[in-house]
């Protein structure tokens, strides 16, 4: 779906990963992993006339109806649910799938940007800037009831990583909702091993994680295929990193990589990367054909 923001082609990503191999790459190390196909969204894409601060409500609504029945069985089959955007309002249905399932669910939401606007502060009228307010209670009515119960993510179980693009409304929300957020600065400061070992530490009282990944919180000079790039983005090689110690912590529990446009890539180059971040995420941990085994390569580690 690209419906949550104003460029097509976001809607390609799905189809783009798989031609890029995605499903050979992952099955190489875990044969375990089922393509349940695409979701389809009713309508194309096409504004509305009049809810400006809400561009393309009813088709977003259908089609997060059916994101959050697809996650649910997911969940309730006892299976890892990977969702595949799709502009980032896809998020308002994964999380509605999901929380049902949980007491105190936990986010960590690796973006550019903040995606916690409301009707109210929009500068957009783009829903892909909502979804994280949506979670929390705030947003237009309709989104609020997707998935029947409503989502309630409180406020100290929410992380942000590699945030850098905040509007003023959401500035003001974030500060008094007193959010956890780490900055891209600040990854580059002190380093992704302390960022995502004080994100878990966060976390901890959490009974799953949810993991909202979207590739513009990388920096857009590695990873120009998407529709509102933010200079100055976490590396590529720490977002692997990130990624790699996420999956190694057994932590997360459900996970979403949102915002790749293949239409505004240059040479494929941001859907590899995508196939290797979620290579990562999965347990790739051997590209470079060593036969070392995580416990080996935590005793060759100087530390
Ligand atoms: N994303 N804050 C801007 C808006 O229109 O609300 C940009 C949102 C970007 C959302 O990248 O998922
Ligand atoms: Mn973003
Ligand atoms: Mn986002």
């Amino acid at each position: 779906m690209w419906l949550g923001q104003a460029c097509y082609g976001a809607n390609l990503a799905p189809a783009a990963l798989r031609a890029a191999g995605l499903q050979k790459r992952l099955t190489a190390f875990n044969q375990d992993i089922i393509d349940l196909g695409d979701i389809p969204i009713a309508v194309a894409g096409q504004c509305e006339a009049g809810e400006q601060q809400v561009k393309n409500l009813q088709p977003i609504i259908a089609a997060s109806n059916e994101i959050a029945r697809c996650v649910d069985r997911i969940v309730a089959s006892d299976r890892f649910p990977l969702v595949l955007g799709g502009d980032h309002s896809i998020a308002i249905g994964t999380l509605a799938g999901l929380i049902g399932h949980y007491d105190n669910l936990g986010i960590i939401w690796y973006d550019a940007h903040a995606d916690i606007n409301t009707p109210a502060t929009t500068p957009s009228g783009n829903i892909h800037g909502m979804p994280l307010a949506v979670a929390m209670g705030s947003g237009h009515a309709e989104l609020l009831s997707i998935g029947g119960a409503g989502v309630r993510i409180k406020p100290e179980n929410i992380v942000y990583i590699g945030v850098r693009d905040i509007d003023p409304g959401e500035a003001a929300f974030i500060d008094e909702q007193q959010i956890k957020l780490y900055t891209a600065e600040d990854v580059g400061r002190w380093g992704m091993p302390a960022i995502i070992e004080q994100t878990l530490a966060h976390l901890a009282a959490c009974d799953g994680i949810h993991l909202s990944f979207d590739i513009d919180g990388i920096d857009p000079l590695a990873m120009p295929g998407v529709g509102t790039p933010a200079a100055g983005g976490v590396s590529y090689r720490d977002s692997i990193l990130a990624l790699q110690l996420l999956e190694q912590s057994r932590a997360v529990t459900s996970a979403e990589f949102v915002e790749l446009n293949p239409v505004l890539d240059k040479d494929g180059q941001t859907t590899r990367a995508v196939v290797d971040l979620i290579a990562a995420f999965l347990g790739e941990f051997t590209p470079c054909g060593l036969q070392r085994t995580a416990a080996g390569r935590q005793e060759q580690d100087p530390a």
